[in-house]
């Protein structure tokens, strides 16, 4: 009997295992084995098993990375900003938009006058495009919904969508993204709905593994946030924030304080912030793309992260507002463009990194032995090319747990 189910063979592998010192974790030559849905060994050309065993694939030197993670997405949605975006570029700034009840508030309407089945149909194009560019692990956020309905609305599209496409979803009850319009001049109001009636709602049916806040002055302040959070932990999900994105709120301190999985987009985080992610071992999830689509002038501090050795995970935050594409190569490029990440960096930040602001840092995200045997195959001349190369699929094969 063979001791393997499968080896992929004559490989260069990108295994983004923090053990091998060579850049991007680089086996050059190497098979991966497999057996059942994960990898069994990482075996060098040489090796007696490479040569012998019957159910072998060469890949002909291709480059293999592991399978892409968006750890951030507002897949699920109905309606379109376009015309918002042009009053934008017009010189309207996000915030005053969303003061007026454009913004969010306008998905929130459009959202939840959608049914479940047309926001399906609404949101597969989308998912279909992250899944051709090598995404096979996305974490979906609700947060158009702002009601318990809408909220579950959102998560059970998101469920059907990724279906049985073998692309693993996280997702995530995002009910703190907004103040709803019925809640406008009582939002502790809202929060308490939140904690006491949706987080406990979500959690009974399974429906959410962690729970997201917008941590904002136009948004929930540091106590709403931590009143939710609290609320989370009570049910047993995860927490994780959007912090930091327009002001300084401190955010970041409170999602490190009660050990968040990610703390994300991080523009105006400050050097406590910093520190304490890095204390906490909380990811950092950098957004260039809403920094890009809003035109934002102030980088997240990445050098002091990195100094600091906090992980630095990219996603697309795919939304119709400050972040409408649903490609996670851009992502990874602007992060390299606009914020100075080496494409080893943001390639690391897409897979090692994002499954770890996942919680999936023990499952998913390298080419390891014992992780789950999730890779991809490309037709790269160099791993970069991934990155830079944007308009062309060079993505030719996809293993999802030892199955192409
Ligand atoms: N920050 C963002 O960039 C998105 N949500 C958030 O909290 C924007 C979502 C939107 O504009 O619809
Ligand atoms: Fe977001």
């Amino acid at each position: 009997m063979e001791p393997f189910d499968a080896i992929w063979t004559n490989a260069r592998l990108a295994t983004f295992d923090p053990a091998v010192a060579a850049p991007y974790g680089l086996r050059d030559g190497w098979a991966i084995a497999v057996r059942g849905d994960k990898i069994a060994a990482i075996l060098p050309p040489d090796d007696e098993a490479v040569r012998s065993h019957a159910r072998s694939v060469d890949l002909g030197g291709r480059w293999v990375t592991p399978g892409l993670i968006d750890c951030h997405t507002h897949l699920v949605w109905a309606g379109t900003r376009a015309a918002e975006w042009e009053q934008r570029l017009a010189g309207v700034p996000y915030a005053e938009i969303a003061r007026q009840g454009g913004g969010i508030l306008s998905t929130v309407r459009a959202t939840r006058a959608a049914s479940e089945d047309e926001l399906v149909a609404a949101v597969l194009p989308r998912f279909r495009a992250l899944c051709r560019e090598g995404v096979t692990c996305v974490e979906v956020k609700s947060g158009y919904g702002l009601t318990l309905a809408d909220e579950v609305k959102m998560l059970r599209a998101a469920r059907r969508v990724v279906g049985d496409s073998g692309v693993e979803l996280a997702t995530t009850l995002l009910a703190a993204h907004a103040v709803p319009p019925e809640y406008k001049d009582r939002p502790d109001d809202y929060v308490a709905l939140v904690c006491e009636e949706i987080i406990p709602a979500v959690a009974a049916e399974k429906l959410a593994e962690a729970v997201d806040v917008f941590c904002e002055a136009i948004a929930f302040s540091v106590p709403q946030c931590e009143r939710i959070f609290t609320a989370a932990a009570r049910h047993g999900l995860a927490v994780k924030g959007h912090v930091e994105q327009l002001t300084n709120s401190h955010g970041a301190e409170l999602v490190a304080r009660h050990r968040g999985w990610s703390a994300d987009h991080l523009e105006y985080l400050d050097d406590a912030g910093v520190q304490a992610l890095a204390k906490a071992g909380t990811v950092a999830v950098l957004l260039p793309g809403a920094y890009y689509f809003l035109r934002e002038k102030q980088r997240p501090p990445v050098e002091a992260l990195r100094a600091a050795g906090v992980p630095l995970a990219v996603a697309t935050d795919l939304n119709p507002g400050t972040s409408p594409f649903a490609s996670i190569r851009l992502a990874m490029n602007q992060a390299c463009v606009l914020y100075g990440l080496s494409p080893e960096e943001a390639l690391a930040g897409a897979t090692r990194e994002a499954a770890k602001a996942l919680g999936r840092g023990d499952r998913l995200g390298t080419l390891e032995v014992g992780k789950e045997a999730t890779f991809l195959v490309w037709d790269v001349a160099h791993p970069a090319e991934v990155v830079c190369h944007l308009g062309v699929h060079p993505l030719v094969m996809r293993v999802l747990r030892g199955e192409p």
